[in-house]
């Protein structure tokens, strides 16, 4: 019986396997060294992890899920690739070395991006099996598009090319552009379930998603290096964070309160223990 710290070692493990074989297994280019550059690079796989640790949860064959899974931290990072390019987030690093358009020049930069979104698509097509597999196809597909992460991201350039910074704007940004592909995960383990616990781990991803946006903001304001990347700049660039309408103590009890939030909506139910503990070393991020 392994403990959860075990568990997070033991399935980043089997992602970074499937990922590494996976990379090796495309066509050599120089665009798919680009990609394999941008994936392979140190992430913490947070989460496909946090959807392996779930299916285990949920009695669902891990192994059945891993593509899935994998698929989310190859969108996870062509957003990070594309976030970091000039014309959005313009950041020089990313997992602590050169971002990807500095490495390979802008233009490669943006179809890299595209290219493994691509690929994220095709992992589902070479192996959807069930309907249980396309819903799960239905959530990644939706919280990463226009209605979640993109849309949150398309808000977030917003407000900063009109300096506007409502509290509205704040929690529409952190929902979609971060709490969505925390709460996929989730989602997509229950999906492959048959939606046992459906809401309560949408509710559980979504709060969870926004307590880790705000640490993320917190890190890049105290200067923490465990970011990887330029230190400062979100507080500097003028981008609406939590730090800006509440300042750094409020938004470091703000992490804690969405925690707990995110922990009373599974609290119940004992089967998900597990994630109430994995929340908690989250926000342990920012003590
Ligand atoms: C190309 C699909 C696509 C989307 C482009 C740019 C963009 C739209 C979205 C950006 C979304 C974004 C950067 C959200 C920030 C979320 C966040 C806190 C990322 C850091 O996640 P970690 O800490 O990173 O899990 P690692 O490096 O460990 O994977």
């Amino acid at each position: 019986m392994k403990n959860l710290k075990e568990k997070i070692l033991f399935y980043k493990d089997k992602v970074d396997k499937y990922l590494s074989e996976l990379f090796t297994s495309l066509q050599k280019s120089d665009l798919t060294e680009s990609m394999k550059y941008s994936v392979l690079n140190g992430g913490k796989r947070l989460r496909p992890v946090l959807m392996l640790i779930t299916c285990e949860l949920l009695k669902v064959d891990t192994d059945r899920a891993l593509p899935f899974a994998c698929a989310i931290e190859i969108i996870h990072s062509s957003s990070l690739v594309h976030d970091d390019l000039p014309a959005l987030d313009n950041d020089d690093l990313r997992r602590g070395k050169p971002s990807c358009h500095k490495k390979f020049g802008e233009a490669q930069a943006i179809l890299c991006g595209d290219a493994l979104l691509n690929l994220a698509y095709e992992i589902f097509a070479n192996n959807i099996k069930c309907e249980q597999d396309v819903q799960c196809f239905k959530v990644l597909s939706e919280f990463s598009g226009q209605n979640g992460m993109l849309g949150g991201q398309f808000r977030d350039i917003t407000c900063e090319k009109m300096q506007k910074y409502s509290l509205d704007d704040l929690v529409f940004i952190q929902n979609n552009k971060t709490a969505k592909l925390i709460a996929a995960p989730l989602c997509m383990a229950s999906c492959l379930s048959g939606g046992q616990f459906y809401n309560q781990l949408l509710n559980f991803g979504l709060n969870l998603g926004v307590a880790f946006q705000i640490a993320d903001d917190v890190l890049d304001a105290v200067g923490d290096e465990r970011l990887g990347k330029t230190i400062g700049k979100d507080l500097d660039s003028g981008k609406l964070t939590d730090i800006k309408l509440y300042g750094l103590e409020k938004s470091r009890q703000r992490v804690k309160d969405f925690t707990q939030s995110a922990i009373n909506y599974i609290s119940q139910e004992r089967q998900l223990d597990l994630l109430c503990e994995f929340a908690k070393e989250l926000v342990d991020r920012v003590k």
